[in-house]
């Protein structure tokens, strides 16, 4: 069965209302090929989330950049999944590097989050990848894999999660991974997936490259057999062209 070319568009924390209301309209106006049958996907930052929904055509899906793992109570600054349903969010970027660095989210963590998401309903863009460190120590499918691992712990079923490959010193830096790295780690997922979740998870999953994607570097990564799309961040917040 084909898998779905997937996009998704990583706005981070930039953008002001008038951008990002620039951005739904150059996508308002793009032409995405039926043909192509792509699905798209953006994530702006929380507090232009109801915005983009209201605004943004409707074969366009708006993800959300985290979601807590706690039902609505006291918590103080985040988010829960019914709040994202509320607002017709329907899916949450997990895992980005930037939050397992920065934010110190552990791998358990990001596991229990991706259960509560999937749970409320809400699919999940499950970001993984290692550093620079990691690769020239030959550890990048352990790397990788220990946080495919971690998931699995708590979710049998996949069909609402596409993984994000994203290596961390691709990450903004303009170093995009070769095509034959990325397609090499991509293959490697798609192992895991047959022999620790199943042969049907495997061949089904969207798993997509992020880090430093541009329109200039897209083309031949998509070529790959199992580069099932892209996750863009600065690129994104660029005016969508055909
Ligand atoms: C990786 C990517 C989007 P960028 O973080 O998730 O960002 O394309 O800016 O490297």
């Amino acid at each position: 069965m084909a898998r779905r070319f997937f996009v998704g568009g990583n706005f981070k924390m930039n953008g002001s209302l008038k951008t990002v209301k620039d951005i739904i309209n150059g996508l308002n106006n793009a032409q995405l090929d039926p043909n192509v049958g792509m699905e798209v996907v953006v994530a702006p930052s929380a507090i232009y989330l109801v915005l983009a929904r209201e605004l943004l055509r409707k074969d366009v899906e708006v993800a959300a950049q985290n979601v807590f793992d706690k039902p609505n109570g006291a918590f103080t600054g985040e988010i829960s999944v019914d709040q994202l349903k509320d607002a017709g969010v329907t899916w949450t970027i997990l895992g980005h590097s930037e939050r397992r660095v920065i934010l110190q989210e552990e791998n358990s963590f990001i596991a229990t989050k991706t259960e509560a998401a999937l749970k409320g309903g809400i699919s999940v863009i499950l970001c993984i990848g290692e550093s620079l460190e990691q690769r020239e120590a030959s550890k990048t499918i352990d790397v990788v894999t220990s946080q495919l691992a971690a998931v699995a712990q708590c979710v049998q079923d996949w069909s609402d999660i596409v993984i994000a490959y994203e290596p961390i010193w691709a990450i903004g830096t303009g170093k995009v991974a070769t095509t034959q790295q990325a397609q090499e780690v991509h293959l490697a997922i798609r192992k895991w997936l047959a022999s620790n979740v199943s042969e049907q998870t495997s061949e089904t999953t969207r798993i997509i490259y992020g880090g430093s994607v541009t329109d200039k570097n897209c083309k031949d990564l998509a070529k790959q057999p199992d580069i099932d799309g892209f996750l863009v961040g600065g690129a994104s917040l660029k005016p969508a062209c055909e």
